[in-house]
């Protein structure tokens, strides 16, 4: 009979742990490889999920104080990254979600864009205010014109005007850090904003009129917009002192649309010659939950307040094991990175679970921002632009 020591069942496991971490990471990507529509291709395998996360993170890996290799230290999803190119490498700012339900921001560098996405060494650390946020999540990466590159998230703390019993109203507002080389952080003061909650703040890449530009979404409650919800547009004279003035919805939500109950921004605009394209989700109510589907559109490039295009319904919707998650039903973006040649590769959460990428380029998504037709907001309007574009056709 052979007998298998303690150390050889470790060592066995430990082995057979990062022989599967090793090949999840080295995965090749590839895109889906159908037709397609012709605006973005899919890729096959999430870029990011929670099992990418190192190993050394999730075990002790002393035989001494964990002799079954037991993972100590669980992690529930890796989702909503914010995104940028960063000395040649693609980074993603992950938001990962421990099992203990608290997210935190790990940077994930790949040298490609599609696969081999590995964590850098430690989470990022990021400084706290004197009022401690119980949960960050959904950071935004901007590298903006003054010089620094802003992470702006997602800070949440428990209501504290909540009534005694009520253990899960939260507070929302905007997070501010910045940093000049991603690993050490400043912490600035939180957004200060006339409305109760701020989710989704984006920062403009470039000054407006010499000041800071930001996209909010102001809402009434945690996860209640009320008559907020739309994207905001307001401006700050100092990120050292986040004061929004002149907060004003350039793009609210609308009835029977796709962001008819909740609308925010995704990731930073890109600059094109035609004007700054956006990406945003909108989100509307279901038998099933809420459904949050990603939609482009576009600003004026010499006034950033202008909606100049908004194609008809979403530009990707939940597919697949996409649809499936801890929320489902959920596609979300914050982060997308445009390359040197033009091409846009573009980072998205399926059901708060994990990321994957598609890729476009700006040409292909500037054609279909501009040439999408536009909603009609009825029915008989769809027929309408359905039979026009029948017509068209049949006179080729
Ligand atoms: O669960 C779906 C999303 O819900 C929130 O998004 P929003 O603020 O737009 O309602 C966030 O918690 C987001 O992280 C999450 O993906």
């Amino acid at each position: 009979m052979t007998t298998i020591t303690s150390s050889a069942t470790f060592l066995n496991r430990k082995k057979a742990l990062e022989k599967e971490h090793t090949n999840l990471i080295e995965l090749k990507n590839e895109p889906l490889g159908n037709a397609g529509n012709g605006i973005f291709e899919r890729y096959k395998n999430p870029v990011v999920t929670a099992a990418h996360v190192p190993l050394n993170w999730r075990f002790d890996l002393n035989e001494t104080t964990n002799p079954f290799l037991q993972e100590r230290i669980g992690i529930n999803a890796a989702f909503n990254a914010g995104a940028m190119k960063w000395n040649g490498k693609y980074l993603l700012a992950v938001r990962v979600e421990g099992i203990d339900r608290k997210s935190f921001f790990a940077i994930a560098e790949s040298p490609n864009g599609i696969d081999n996405f590995k964590f850098w060494d430690k989470p990022c650390v990021i400084p706290q205010t004197e009022d401690p946020d119980t949960n960050v999540y959904d950071m935004r990466l901007i590298q903006h014109e003054d010089g620094w590159v802003y992470g702006i998230f997602c800070t949440e703390r428990k209501d504290p005007k909540a009534p005694k019993g009520d253990t899960s109203s939260a507070v929302a507002n905007a997070g501010i850090v910045r940093s000049k080389d991603l690993i050490n952080w400043e912490r600035l003061p939180d957004l200060i904003s006339n409305t109760g909650q701020q989710r989704n703040v984006v920062l403009h890449p470039e000054f407006v009129n010499g000041k800071y530009a930001l996209y909010t979404r102001p809402q009434d409650g945690f996860i209640d917009v009320g008559s907020g919800g739309g994207i905001g547009l307001g401006y700050v004279d100092d990120m050292t002192n986040p004061v929004v003035k002149d907060e004003k919805i350039i793009f609210g939500k609308q009835y029977h649309t796709i962001y008819e109950l909740k609308n925010g921004l995704g990731p930073a605009p890109i600059k094109t010659k035609k004007g700054w394209l956006h990406l945003a989700h909108g989100v509307r109510n279901t038998a099933a939950g809420l459904r949050y589907t990603l939609y482009v559109f576009m600003t004026d490039l010499n006034d950033i307040s202008k909606v100049i295009h908004v194609p008809a319904g979403h530009f990707m919707g939940p597919e697949g094991i996409e649809r499936v998650g801890d929320v489902s039903n959920v596609l979300f973006s914050n982060g997308w990175i445009e390359d040197e040649d033009g091409t846009v590769y573009i980072y998205y959460a399926s059901s708060d679970t994990r990321m994957h990428v598609a890729v476009s380029s700006v040409e292909k998504l500037i054609d279909y921002a501009s040439n999408t037709p536009v909603d009609t907001f009825i029915s008989a309007g769809s027929v309408n632009t359905i039979i026009k574009q029948i017509e068209k056709n049949n006179a080729i």
